[in-house]
């Protein structure tokens, strides 16, 4: 008995050491200058919610990023710090959180809020890479253009204001914004997305010739409204079978500051009745074509980094820029801090590291940053706020924040494992049970039993709050 006792104490001291040497190999590995520099694919993707085949949503036809996420660590929690494009976007690339006067709409640019930011792409660029920008990905194409990018930033022709033509059977370019739908029976060139996808391809083409390390953005704006797609799209899908929200109501004590985001009323909707069951069909239903849509050209692109030999090196990052409320609470798009706005598609895959797996660990957006420089073994500036997760990378299971942080206008939220809790600028309070009560249908802030919650939550917030201030 003793001696398999002394046996089986031995053979653990040994696999334990026998880790220990391969962790040092491994870091040595990393740190060899001899080796390939790891290029970075970061693939942003406009409007995109965590409802995905990879994601467990079968009812999305989204075949390329799900067989990306079968080599990649999935993020079940991901969460941005900002619920809009721009601030949300400006806040990633230069991992600063947004404060009440930082970071606070699609117009925020990280030239104007903080101006002695580093951007990501440019420690990039300065250790060397090629950075290139190719479609949205600051939403001002031209925010710290100088400092971030090896070249201008490009852009399709018309931006994502094309729409179809019947006089010319193509999509041309428009002003101002039309209806929300479109499924006219074009090929997949005719929008823009098709075009950011070849650029890209362009682009790694040639940096597969030239041998030069890269930095390559790539911003699709599907499923960004409207929702035009070619009608192959929308024909992957059965309206009458497509399941609409089941609470387009306000939660139960709902302050009186939360707000659906006013965006989807700057469309025309054709025959259709806000609020109704068909329209709730038809944003549904132009929604997904839109995901399958921008999903064929994210297969492309990823299809092209296998075949040029370069998946082998280059770590590629799948984000959304924040959540989209399809109905929920009878909300369109992102603008409050419900989960639905909050939570993000993250999908990271690293070569030699996690593959096929989902993680719970908590993360939010500005983490990204600091994540891909120490992947890439770039030095991250020292006034960045993310943290690098690459312990989930290297082992899913691992926990990593006990919360998150993120904010929109009149309200700070702040998100653990187990409650999502807001602060309104007039004192009002949201918080929700995301294990008992995942949609968010009942606000539980004035129940006596989440006092100790609501304390931990307050005090949390308060700590991020001091945090995102630090900056100045
Ligand atoms: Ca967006």
């Amino acid at each position: 008995m003793m001696n398999k006792l002394i046996t089986y104490i031995c053979s653990i001291m040994l696999f334990t050491v026998a880790c220990k040497s391969k962790e040092k190999t491994e870091v040595t590995q990393n740190n060899d200058k001899s080796q390939k520099p790891m290029n970075v694919l970061f693939i942003a993707i406009d409007d995109l919610r965590p409802e995905l085949g990879c994601y467990g949503a079968p009812q999305i036809k989204s075949p390329n990023i799900d067989q990306f996420a079968k080599e990649a660590v999935v993020f079940n929690r991901a969460y941005c710090n900002v619920p809009v494009c721009g601030a949300s976007r400006a806040s990633l690339l230069t991992s600063i959180l947004p404060t009440k006067n930082r970071f606070i709409d699609y117009r925020a640019k990280a030239e104007e809020d903080v101006p002695n930011a580093k951007t990501l792409p440019s420690v990039f660029k300065d250790a060397g890479y090629t950075s290139i920008s190719n479609g949205k990905i600051f939403h001002y194409n031209k925010d710290v253009q100088e400092t971030s990018w090896s070249e201008n930033p490009w852009m399709p022709e018309g931006g994502h204001r094309v729409s179809y033509d019947p006089t010319t059977n193509d999509v041309v370019m428009k002003s101002g914004n039309g209806r929300v739908y479109e499924a006219p029976d074009v090929a997949d060139s005719s929008y823009p997305d098709y075009k950011i996808a070849q650029k890209t391809i362009t682009d790694l083409r040639r940096f597969k010739a030239s041998g030069e390390p890269f930095f390559m953005a790539c911003g699709f704006f599907r499923p960004h409204m409207p929702f035009y797609a070619p009608k192959k799209y929308w024909d992957m899908y059965d309206r009458d079978s497509i399941e609409i929200a089941d609470n387009r109501h306000l939660p139960e004590n709902a302050p009186s500051l939360l707000r659906g985001s006013g965006e989807f009323k700057s469309y025309s909707f054709g025959d259709y009745k806000p609020n109704t069951e068909a329209f709730h069909k038809m944003m549904r239903h132009g929604y997904y074509a839109c995901v399958s849509y921008v999903d064929e050209m994210v297969g492309d692109v990823l299809k092209e980094l296998e075949t040029l030999g370069l998946a082998e090196n280059t770590i590629v990052v799948l984000w959304g820029d924040h959540g989209w409320h399809l109905g929920e609470h009878e909300f369109w798009g992102k603008h409050n801090t419900l989960h639905n706005a909050l939570q993000v598609p993250l999908i990271v895959k690293v070569p030699g590291k996690a593959k096929g797996q989902h993680t719970k660990a908590l993360v939010e957006s500005v983490d990204i940053y600091p994540t891909i420089c120490d992947l890439a073994n770039v030095k991250a500036p020292d006034a960045i706020m993310g943290k690098s997760f690459i312990s989930i990378l290297n082992n899913p299971k691992q926990a990593f924040r006990t919360n998150v942080y993120a904010r929109f206008k009149k309200a700070d939220a702040i998100v653990t494992e187990d409650f999502t809790y807001s602060l309104f600028e007039n004192g009002e309070e949201m918080l929700y049970n995301v294990k008992q009560d995942p949609k968010e249908n009942k606000n539980i802030v004035a129940d006596d039993n989440n006092k100790a919650v609501l304390e931990k939550m307050r005090a949390a917030l308060k700590a991020k709050q001091e945090l995102a201030n630090t900056y100045k």
